[in-house]
């Protein structure tokens, strides 16, 4: 062959290649059903899917259809006719693509038997591909499930699948205000335009939904824990309607946050006290009117006497007089309150980690069957690594809501890629061993530990008007992961970042193994470049932007850095054994052993339970000290690897995406090093040793990382 022609064969070659990578925004994130490239398989897989598909007449079953056909559509390159369909005897409903409608007692009892409610049966049978639920979402549910076999390339053939949710409530919670910021979202503004409500709704209410809906999630909270009133005045209820009639096809509710002091600011009341059968009354009459608008109306979440919020301490009553009473209101409309347990009061001495178990625990089996404690996961607040809550197990009668943030506020916010997973697997399988052995979080949280009839998970959302959702392109892998472990707070975290990966990038192995990598790594590494060793709330002050070990004058102690890390001559870290604030008794005594002697915990936590002096020498073989430099080291080396990592794949990555997470990369690298220099800088003058020299030395001096102001750093809470 001539020179000339393999020239011309290769730039062929290229130019199919580059043709076959489409222009990408983001926006369509995990639902992208292109066409399959591979006809053999298409072909394939049309073959076990004919022509016909059933769907009934309800709504959600409708938009079951509706989906099945655009995304079987878009897949297979063939137009998906949908005509009605019914239940059978047994009372499952079924979507089938097949010749033949299902007859009565087609599903075999054992088959039928195994579906629970929300749950679905994907089953491959002679000329049939059946998706059968016991209710409409279920169906919905097992038809993104079946899109799903389809965008990871798996088979069709002998397929018999049964997937339940084991946790009931899966929601998304927003901390949008009524005014469109979010407070610490980092992907512009809320996506939900209250001004033009309730006329005009917005396309991208439907695309939220079904987004939400292909993973599981059956309800969100569309306003800000710290509440306004004002959502509750009628005309903004006709705007939540609107947006609730959005959501009910894709079987997802809505709810809302209650501002407790809502009775006097919008009632005209003179108190909100919870025992008071006027404000009994108002939230009564209220909440029916709420469900006039909306019937199908989820409940209340509820932050009271936390951080200025108002609550029912105000009038000495205790946190299940408040939910109690809300949760009267809601009861007869078979509503919930979801009541949050982060509460801490600078006026109380003790240590902030043992606050909530404090008010909470004496509060077990005081609340009604229709209250959920809503429970951030670990003691203080999202940091990048926490040990887990110690609420989890203490209050056996009640059930207990998992609370995760997927929106980073201490974790990088919206440009460092840091995939969650791997955070929230580590807590939920952590072992609190009130029963025995295997008592995981994951167990609390789905009620098995206990029994408990109501379940349910809240992810603290990461979505604003950033054409791709989420800001920072990897960080839809955080809302998508979310999604699965609200599903399966069992499943692997691993899987699911080659399930996003695969759904939203490529097919080729090589490249999903360097993705799969990135994300797998990217949370220990956030952990060394930021809070290495167990370290924690050493963040800027106010904005929570970058590092801030320094911030020592607050309006509250417990706002501060200095409060946590404790850094003096002798030593770094909190002691929260039997010798310091003994946080550590909260725990089951299986479990406070493993972290109560500082030569056995686990290095992670260490600094968390312990005040360790500077030259102690670790497992590792470095003292304190040389090892805290090593980790910070490492975790800014690693966000250079992972730039490195992604450029590696760069052929496989549409242009826009790839730039957009390259870009965002070296915005992630800068400030590791910013983490790494300006702690070292701190901290090192305490512990007066040098930086081993074959570190790199912090680029200035302490005086220069101190100085740094960012008054605009978004997602900064509002004052009001
Ligand atoms: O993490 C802190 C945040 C606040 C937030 C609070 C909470 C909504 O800094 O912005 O307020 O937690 O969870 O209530």
């Amino acid at each position: 062959m001539s020179k000339m022609t393999t020239y011309l064969l290769c730039l062929i070659a290229a130019m199919s290649t580059v043709r076959s990578i489409r222009a990408e925004d983001g926006y369509r994130l995990w639902l992208r059903f292109d066409l399959i490239e591979n006809e053999e398989q298409r072909n394939s897989y049309l073959d076990q899917l004919p022509q016909i598909m059933l769907t009934g007449d309800d709504p959600v079953l409708q938009t079951a259809g509706k989906e099945l056909s655009r995304g079987l559509t878009g897949l297979l390159g063939k137009n998906i006719h949908v005509v009605p369909a019914a239940a059978d005897q047994s009372g499952i409903l079924a979507g089938i693509i097949g010749a033949s409608p299902l007859i009565d007692g087609a599903l075999s009892p054992s088959d039928a038997g195994q579906i629970q409610l929300e749950g679905f049966l994907l089953l491959q049978r002679n000329d049939q591909l059946i998706i059968a639920g016991k209710d409409a979402r279920g169906v919905l549910y097992g038809a993104f499930r079946l899109l799903r076999i389809l965008q990871e390339r798996q088979p069709l053939d002998q397929l018999h699948l049964v997937e339940n949710p084991r946790v009931k409530l899966r929601l998304l919670n927003h901390w949008d205000n009524l005014d469109r910021t979010v407070e610490r979202g980092y992907a512009g503004f809320s996506i939900w335009n209250w001004h033009q409500l309730p006329e005009y709704i917005d396309p991208q209410y439907t695309d939220y939904a079904r987004a939400n809906a292909s993973i599981g999630i059956n309800g969100t909270v569309v306003t800000n824990v710290n509440a306004n009133s004002l959502i509750f005045r009628t005309d903004y209820l006709e705007k939540a309607a609107a947006l609730a009639n959005v959501f009910r096809p894709y079987g997802i509710k809505l709810y809302l946050t209650a501002r407790f002091s809502s009775p006097i600011e919008l009632g005209g009341l003179e108190t909100a006290d919870p025992l008071d059968p006027g404000v009994q009354q108002w939230w009564k009459d209220k909440v029916d009117e709420i469900y006039r608008h909306i019937p199908d109306f989820g409940g209340f979440l509820v932050k009271a006497n936390s951080e200025g919020q108002p609550g029912p301490q105000q009038y000495d009553r205790n946190h299940a007089d408040g939910a109690n009473m809300l949760a009267d209101a809601v009861a007869p409309h078979g509503g919930i309150v979801m009541w949050r347990a982060f509460v801490y009061s600078n006026e109380e001495p003790v240590d902030r980690a043992k606050q909530a178990n404090n008010e909470f625990v004496p509060l077990d089996g005081k609340f009604r069957d229709n209250v959920l404690i809503q429970v951030k996961n670990g003691p203080i607040d999202f940091q990048p690594r926490e040990p887990i809550h110690p609420l989890f197990g203490a209050m056996p009668q009640t059930p207990l809501m998992m609370e995760f943030q997927i929106t980073k506020e201490y974790l990088g916010q919206g440009t460092h890629l840091v995939g969650l997973a791997k955070m929230y697997e580590e807590v939920l399988q952590t072992d609190t061993h009130v029963k025995g052995k295997g008592s995981t979080v994951a167990k609390v949280i789905d009620g098995s530990l206990e029994g408990h009839q109501l379940s349910g998970m809240a992810g603290v959302s990461n979505i604003g008007t950033a054409r791709n959702w989420t800001g920072n392109l990897f960080a839809q892998a955080d809302w998508y992961a979310y999604g699965r472990l609200a599903w399966d707070p069992y499943m692997d975290a691993d899987r699911i970042f080659e399930e996003w990966a695969t759904m939203t990038f490529t097919h080729d192995k090589k490249a999903l193994s360097v993705i799969t990598k990135m994300l797998a790594g990217s949370h220990e590494t956030c952990v060394r470049y930021m809070t290495p060793l167990g370290l924690h709330h050493i963040m800027g002050a106010g904005h929570h932007y970058g590092p801030g070990p320094w911030v020592s004058k607050m309006p509250r102690a417990d706002w501060t850095s200095v409060y946590y890390h404790k850094a003096d001559e002798k030593g770094l870290g909190f002691d929260r054994t039997a010798s310091g604030s003994n946080a550590l008794e909260q725990y089951h005594p299986d479990l406070a052993e493993q972290y109560a002697d500082p030569d056995k915990i686990p290095l992670k936590f260490l600094l968390w339970f312990h005040h360790v002096p500077w030259d102690h020498p670790l497992s590792t073989g470095r003292n304190l000290w040389n090892e805290l430099c090593h980790q910070y080291h490492q975790g800014a080396a690693e966000v250079t690897q992972m730039k490195e990592d992604w450029q590696s794949i760069k052929e496989f990555i549409d242009e826009e995406r790839f730039q957009q997470v390259k870009m965002h990369l070296d915005i992630q690298e800068k400030e590791a090093k910013w983490w790494r220099d300006a702690c070292l800088s701190y901290f090192q003058t305490f512990s007066k040793m040098p930086i081993p020299a074959e570190l790199e030395q912090p680029a200035h001096d302490l005086e220069y990382y101190e100085s740094l102001r960012y008054p605009y750093s978004p997602g900064i809470r509002p004052r009001w």
